[in-house]
């Protein structure tokens, strides 16, 4: 398979297990599962098709793992992301590191200076442990800002803290104290 059509069956799958199912008739879990096979065929039937084997080389091959398999294969997920309301990804609480980035735009600032970090339409906020993939979440915005956020002193206080399984820190809300605006 070609990148292109990599690149349009993961996008697909994004808009699909994590915003609007429905579009296509498909039900996903509690838990954010859609059953392989019922995905395959609904697909199809909304003009996008791919095969079990297109479908585990675009989960493998996906640049940020954004997708995962259950055991035995007979299900599939997106990791995070979701807007999903009832869908919950079950992941444990974790104890972040003492710091945590996140991308932004300089537009965004005065707000986030003052209403704080917010999930906005997804089901949390997203960082990450890594200045470069901050660097890449705020570009496709535009020119990146990055934002420090005092993870540990969150934490300390009683902030939950949840890593998906293709390691991004999650959280519900940063209230502007914990968030470092020293040059901005
Ligand atoms: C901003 C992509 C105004 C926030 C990426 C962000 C990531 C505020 C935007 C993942 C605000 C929300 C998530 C406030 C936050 N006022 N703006 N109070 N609080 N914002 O896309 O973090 O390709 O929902 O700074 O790579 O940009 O989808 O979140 O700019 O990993 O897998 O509101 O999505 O991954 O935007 O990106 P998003 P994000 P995927």
């Amino acid at each position: 398979m070609n990148e292109k059509n990599t690149k349009r069956i993961s996008k697909f799958l994004s808009l699909i297990l994590r915003h609007q199912p429905e579009k296509i008739g498909l039900t996903l879990d509690i838990n954010g599962w859609a059953l392989l096979d019922e995905l395959i065929t609904k697909s199809e039937n909304n003009g996008v098709s791919f095969t079990k084997d297109e479908l585990d080389f675009v989960i493998k091959t996906n640049d940020k793992q954004r997708f995962s398999f259950n055991e035995d294969k007979t299900k599939i997920r997106a990791n995070q992301g979701h807007s999903l309301k009832n869908v919950t990804i079950v992941t444990e609480t974790k104890t972040p590191p003492p710091f945590l980035y996140h991308g932004t735009v300089a537009k965004f600032i005065p707000s986030i200076k003052e209403n704080g970090l917010q999930k906005m339409s997804r089901q949390h906020v997203h960082l990450s442990s890594d200045l470069e993939t901050a660097k890449k979440v705020g570009s496709r915005r535009g020119k990146p800002i990055i934002l420090t956020v005092q993870s540990d002193d969150m934490h300390k206080k009683g902030f939950k803290f949840f890593l998906s399984e293709n390691g991004v820190w999650l959280t519900s809300f940063i209230p502007t104290e914990f968030i470092k605006f020293e040059d901005l």
